[in-house]
């Protein structure tokens, strides 16, 4: 039986370079001949996202709960497409995913283990690559913008939680990488995290929490 296709997520504060990286890591693996498919979450073009999208943009207002349940939704959603993908040997990489869920509503000041309930059984990635930034740098880069969350003082808290998240994880599924050096260091860090996934996996796939 030929291997499954690897997945990865893209994690990481606002500013750091997720967009820019995942971008770069597509044309390599395609360069490579690689089949991949991205995903960015929150999707914003299905009816949940949609209401996602019109919440971090202060057209709407939520509850705490309600609108981590639905960033939640939004992974399910799409959940079964990433397990067809993996399993036809395509790799998925992920802008975003679970971690930014469960440290974004907790950095609001939910209870952590009430956001990860409805992340438990996800697909999990095989490796997350966390693109850690500080304020500071990410403030050079133009500051944050205009949306809900993007304020310096719920990054930093972010920043914390997702930290918290890490030390759950053994070294191998998750990398900090610093996203605060030239696009090519980053890109270059994440060429060998990825690389050694391109042939894809025989084991299979996790669930995420379980
Ligand atoms: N959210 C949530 O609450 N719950 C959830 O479950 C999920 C998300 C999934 C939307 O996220 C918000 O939803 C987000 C978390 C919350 N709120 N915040 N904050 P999003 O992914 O749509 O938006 P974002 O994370 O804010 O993306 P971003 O600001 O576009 O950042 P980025 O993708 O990490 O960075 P970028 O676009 O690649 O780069 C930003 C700028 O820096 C750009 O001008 C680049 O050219 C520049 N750049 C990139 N790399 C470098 C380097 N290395 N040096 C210098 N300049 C650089």
């Amino acid at each position: 039986m030929s291997n499954r296709g690897a997945f990865i997520a893209i994690e990481g504060l606002d500013r750091s370079g997720k967009t820019t990286q995942v971008a770069t890591l597509q044309a390599r693996l395609e360069s490579e001949g690689i089949p991949v498919k991205l995903f960015k979450f929150p999707d914003r073009t299905t009816a949940i996202g949609i209401m996602i999208d019109s919440y971090l943009r202060s057209q709407s207002e939520l509850d705490d709960r309600a609108i981590h349940l639905l960033f939640s939704a939004n992974r399910w959603e799409l959940a079964g497409a990433i397990e067809q993908l993996l399993a036809e040997g395509t790799t998925v990489v992920c802008d975003r995913y679970a971690f930014s869920g469960v440290a974004f509503s907790t950095a609001k000041g939910l209870s952590f283990e009430w956001c990860r309930s409805p992340e438990v059984s996800l697909p999990a990635p095989d490796v997350t690559l966390f693109l850690d930034i500080s304020p500071e740098k990410a403030r050079e880069r133009g500051g944050y913008g205009d949306e809900r969350y993007e304020k310096e003082e719920m990054q930093r808290k972010v920043r914390d939680v997702f930290r918290q998240i890490s030390t759950e994880f053994d070294e191998a599924r998750w990398v900090t990488l610093d996203a605060g050096r030239r696009r090519e260091d980053v890109a270059a860090d994440v060429w060998n995290c990825v690389q050694p996934f391109t042939s894809g996996l025989a084991s299979p796939l996790q669930r995420l929490w379980n």
